[in-house]
């Protein structure tokens, strides 16, 4: 099976994350995810500390693998939810949306696995100096919050940025895209989306039906004036939000209509004037599966992937 660096950093089976979904990445998620052989991760971007020492505590009584908090550091709390992380001594966090470097030190002091999002290889080169493990690049195929490039063009240069792992993310959901960030030099995948149809995923019955049902063409992008792109399913907010956009309504005003939209979705089942963020893979993802099923099914997809490669190109397969 393939195994990579990032499997014994971690400490686990398979080199796959699940993303640290706002609102909806919670234990019994991380645990199965973890219980599978891959790295299941709690989000930490949503909740109170309180709440998440609560969902911290419940992770480790449904697994005894490692597991990991994703920290959103531009919410005003990130700095209790990193209190919660070090006294709670989780096996890794991932952040996102900032620059982690002030933390990384208290991190390494209790053995804890830091595993940066980053938006550039700049940023990746300066966090492999002060001593992350590894780090996420995010491909614009990804859903929620995006940036510029592709996964196709960012994984690459992050990879020649740095010589520690680079866990592809954005746009993976099959076995083959799987092989294709391996094939870019990728040592582990995050996948968002599709363990949105995990069976052991709580988001609202009303968002998992809108994602298993929607097809490639409904997938679509707000903010990009404003400058905050965020992806999701097309409803009744985004064509609000396009009719605004569209008109040249002030940046406020645009900001305004997106608050609170996720958690609106995700917990309250609105589906029409809530944000249902989603990949541009969603249109792959069309059964609801178990979280063991889900990483079989991309871990087998990528070896047999590569297997062919090998066989068709060099005449080297088994
Ligand atoms: O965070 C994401 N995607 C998200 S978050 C989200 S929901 C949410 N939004 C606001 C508050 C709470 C929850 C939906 N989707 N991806 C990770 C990510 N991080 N993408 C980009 C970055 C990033 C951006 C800038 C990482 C580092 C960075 O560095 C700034 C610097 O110092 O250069």
């Amino acid at each position: 099976m393939l195994k990579t660096r990032l499997c014994e950093i971690l400490g686990i089976e398979y080199p796959i994350l699940q993303g640290g979904m706002a609102w909806i990445a919670d234990a019994e998620l991380a645990a199965a995810v973890s219980n599978a052989g891959g790295l299941g991760i709690i989000a930490g971007g949503s909740r109170s500390a309180e709440e998440l020492r609560q969902e911290v505590r419940k992770c480790k009584e449904l697994t005894d693998k490692p597991f990991g908090v994703n920290v959103m550091l531009m919410m005003p709390n990130a700095e209790e939810i990193i209190k919660v992380c070090l006294e709670e001594e989780v096996p890794v966090v991932t952040t996102g949306a900032g620059n982690p470097g002030k933390y990384i030190p208290a991190f390494k002091e209790k053995g804890i696995k830091v595993i940066p999002v980053v938006a550039s290889d700049a940023l990746a080169k300066r966090m492999e100096r002060i001593g992350v493990d590894a780090v996420v690049a995010e491909g614009m195929e990804a859903g929620g919050h995006i940036g510029k490039l592709t996964t196709m063009v960012l994984i690459p240069s992050i990879v020649r940025a740095v010589n520690i792992p680079v866990i592809a993310a954005g746009g993976i959901a099959l076995g083959e895209q799987a092989a294709a960030a391996f094939a870019l030099g990728a040592e582990g995948v995050q996948v968002g989306t599709r363990f949105l149809a995990a069976k052991e995923c709580n988001v609202h019955p009303k968002y998992k039906e809108k994602i298993l049902k929607a097809r490639f063409n409904q997938v679509t992008v707000t903010g990009i004036t404003t400058g905050h792109p965020v992806r999701l399913l097309e409803n009744k907010l985004t064509r609000k939000f396009a009719e605004l956009e569209f008109s040249g309504a002030p940046k406020e005003e645009l900001e305004e209509l997106g608050r609170g939209r996720l958690r609106l979705a995700a917990e309250k089942g609105d589906v029409e004037w809530g944000s249902v963020m989603a990949g541009q893979v969603v249109g792959y993802v069309n059964k609801e599966e178990t979280a063991a099923e889900i990483i079989r099914d991309i871990m087998e997809g990528a070896e047999r992937t590569l297997r062919n490669l090998c066989n068709r190109f060099f005449n080297c397969g088994e």
